[in-house]
């Protein structure tokens, strides 16, 4: 049976059709449209998950959510391939970014989304969360100085799982030219054909 993704447009469930896109493996995807107002996934996601959000996966029986369990699980799948490089350091990195993408990077953005729907309320907690963003992406920006990939020489799940925090933060945190190496990754994960391909089957994505 073909794997089934439950993607919400404009999210992070993006990530999981640009791995299956990669790996060349057949998936359906039901799409889910956000609430044009609160941004919100509708009802229909909540039928498919109590926590209504995405992404949610349908595969070998299970139905998986959190996007760094659903590609570890589909990496582990397909035999290790875009999966924990060979060299000692090169899985460490992999490990550290495929849970760091969403449990380190993903907050200061959130509480960024936050502040700025508060509008005059929230203007003063911008400048303390954007300094947390901040740190991230000057750590970031050093990580990538010395290498082309998250885990290394080669292109791994962990970049898949970094795009949306880094594709947010160009898009809402301030993310620039001034970071010329995490730019360039960026320009380089866009150009990859599956990640085009992926874009093809989950609709409008304002990140890309
Ligand atoms: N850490 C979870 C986060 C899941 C999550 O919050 N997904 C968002 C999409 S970006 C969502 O479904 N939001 C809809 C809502 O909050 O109603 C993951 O990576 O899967």
């Amino acid at each position: 049976m073909a794997i089934i993704v439950h993607h919400l447009n404009n999210s992070r469930s993006q990530r999981v059709l640009w791995l299956l896109e990669e790996l060349g493996e057949p998936y359906d995807v039901r799409r889910y449209e956000r609430d044009r107002r609160t941004m919100r996934a509708p009802e229909a996601l909540r039928a498919i998950h109590p926590l209504g959000r995405s992404p949610v996966v349908e595969v070998d029986g299970h139905r998986l959510i959190e996007t760094g369990a659903i590609m570890d699980y589909l990496v582990a799948r397909a035999g290790g391939r875009f999966g924990p490089p060979g060299d000692a350091k090169g899985a460490i990195l992999y490990r550290q970014f495929l849970h760091y993408a969403e449990g380190s990077m993903m907050p200061p953005l959130l509480a960024l989304l936050v502040v700025g729907k508060l509008g005059l309320l929230g203007r003063p907690a911008r400048p303390t969360v954007q300094r947390m963003l901040d740190d991230h992406l000057d750590w970031l920006e050093g990580e990538l100085a010395t290498r082309p990939y998250f885990a290394g020489d080669a292109f791994t799940a962990a970049d898949m799982m970094m795009s949306f925090p880094l594709e947010a933060s160009r898009s809402r945190g301030g993310l620039d030219e001034g970071r010329p190496h995490i730019i360039r990754w960026l320009k380089d994960m866009h150009a990859r054909p599956a990640y085009q391909a992926a874009l093809k089957t989950g609709g409008h994505y304002a990140y890309a």
